[in-house]
This record gives structure tokens, sequence and C-alpha cells, in this order.
């Protein structure tokens, strides 16, 4: 795929502050192509004969950021399966650590801007806490989710701060029903020219 002919959004928030949830109505309306960098790692983890899965079991279940080759690849790679989708990606949990933010702009694509989802970390815990009882993922626990807020705090919000000094990043309260949050992202979006 070719940088210039290509848009890149990330969509980034706390452990549960709904980037899912939003993506999968901005594919619905807009044509994105969502690559989630939580779901293309935890796929290599169940790949056959991955190298990387028994590594990035570790670090999803201690809520630690896996080693940025693997993901920028990982990325990287789903970016070229997905050459027909207009060019047009949303990239969900990702980046969340500043030497992932740095690599990803300058070797694979810059991105145009970044969403963010804003959410207390009570409501994040009871929607996880909820989730966690039908997801099957190992890493909605009590235990994991803590240490997830932990990385979060201290790695990933300041990728967000970096975004933010380049006046890259449209901060969206995330408390409030999905509806009533996907009204606010749409008005956002309009805004930029989507
Ligand atoms: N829900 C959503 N919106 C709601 C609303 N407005 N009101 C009420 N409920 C709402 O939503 C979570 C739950 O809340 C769902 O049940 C939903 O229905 C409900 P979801 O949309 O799934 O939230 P999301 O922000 O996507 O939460 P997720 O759990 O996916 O966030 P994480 O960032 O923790 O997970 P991710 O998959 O991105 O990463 C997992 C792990 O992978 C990381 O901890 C890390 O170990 C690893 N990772 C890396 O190492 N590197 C990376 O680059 C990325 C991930
Ligand atoms: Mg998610």
């Amino acid at each position: 795929f070719s940088p210039d002919k290509t848009s890149v959004i990330y969509v980034l928030g706390g452990p549960g502050a709904g980037k899912g949830t939003q993506c999968a109505n901005l594919v619905r309306d807009y044509g994105f192509t969502h690559l989630s960098a939580g779901d293309l790692l935890r796929a290599e983890q169940d790949r056959e004969g991955s190298e990387f899965g028994s590594m990035i079991k570790e670090y999803i279940a201690e809520g630690k950021i896996v080693p940025m080759e693997v993901t920028v690849q990982l990325l990287e790679n789903a970016m070229m399966d997905h050459e027909e989708g207009r060019g047009r990606f949303l990239i969900d949990g990702f980046p969340r650590k500043m030497d992932q933010a740095i690599r990803f702009e300058e070797a694979v694509c810059p991105s145009k801007f970044t969403l963010f989802f804003d959410c207390p970390e009570d409501v994040m815990t009871e929607r996880l806490t909820n989730r966690g009882k039908t997801s099957g993922r190992a890493d909605d626990n009590a235990e994991s989710i803590k240490k997830r807020f932990k990385t979060f705090v201290e790695t990933s919000m300041p990728v967000v701060d970096y975004f933010e000094k380049e006046n890259k990043v449209v901060k969206i309260k995330a408390v409030k029903s999905p509806g009533e949050i996907y009204g606010e992202v749409k008005k956002e979006m309009g805004e930029r020219g989507f």
C-alpha cells in the first residue's frame, strides 16, 4: 500500500473505554477497515506454529505491551491484506507505547489524528467485569484489569499526550450510552472531512 493514498486514524482509550464498540459503528457507516491490535495479537497467539504464541499470552495476562516489532509487523501485514478497503484504516488500541508510535509513524504510515475515548476507571471496571462473565478473554479478570489500567496510565497516556501536543487528538467523553457517544464521534468526523 502507498502511505500517500492511505488514511490512518488511531483509536485509543483505556481498557473497556469502548474502542471496539465505536469502531464497529464507524466501519458500518464510513467503510473503514478496522484493525484491532489486541485482536491481531490474540489471533497470532492462537495461530498454529506461531513462534510468539506463548510470549503474547504472557504479556496479555500481565497487561503489558508486547514488543513492538511483533505488533507493527502484524498491523503492516493486515494493511497489505486490505488494500482494496479504500485505504482507510481505524487502528484500534495502538500505539500504546511511545516506541510503537514513533516506529509506525516513521516506517509505516503517519496518522491523520487520534480518536481518544476518555472514561473513568470505575466505569471501565464495571464494563470489563460484566464482559468477563461471557467474553472468554483471559485478561477480563480483576487481577489483569488492574494491571491493564496501570499500563494504560504509565505507558499509553504518554502517547496520547504526545499526539495532543501535535494537535492531533480528538477527545471524546465515553461515559454515556454507545449511541450518544457515537453521535459525538460522527460530529467530530464530519468536522474533519469524513
Ligand atoms: N460497552 C462499550 N461501550 C459502552 C457504553 N458506552 N456504555 C456501556 N457499555 C459499553 O467495550 C468493552 C465492554 O463495554 C463491552 O462489553 C461493551 O459492550 C461495553 P469495548 O468496545 O470492547 O471496549 P474496548 O475499549 O475495545 O476494550 P478492550 O477490552 O478491547 O480494551 P483493551 O485496550 O484493554 O484491549 P486490547 O484488545 O486493545 O488489548 C489487549 C492487550 O493486548 C493489552 O492489554 C496488551 O497486553 C496487548 N496489546 C499490546 O501488547 N500491544 C498493542 O499494541 C495492543 C494490545
Ligand atoms: Mg477492544
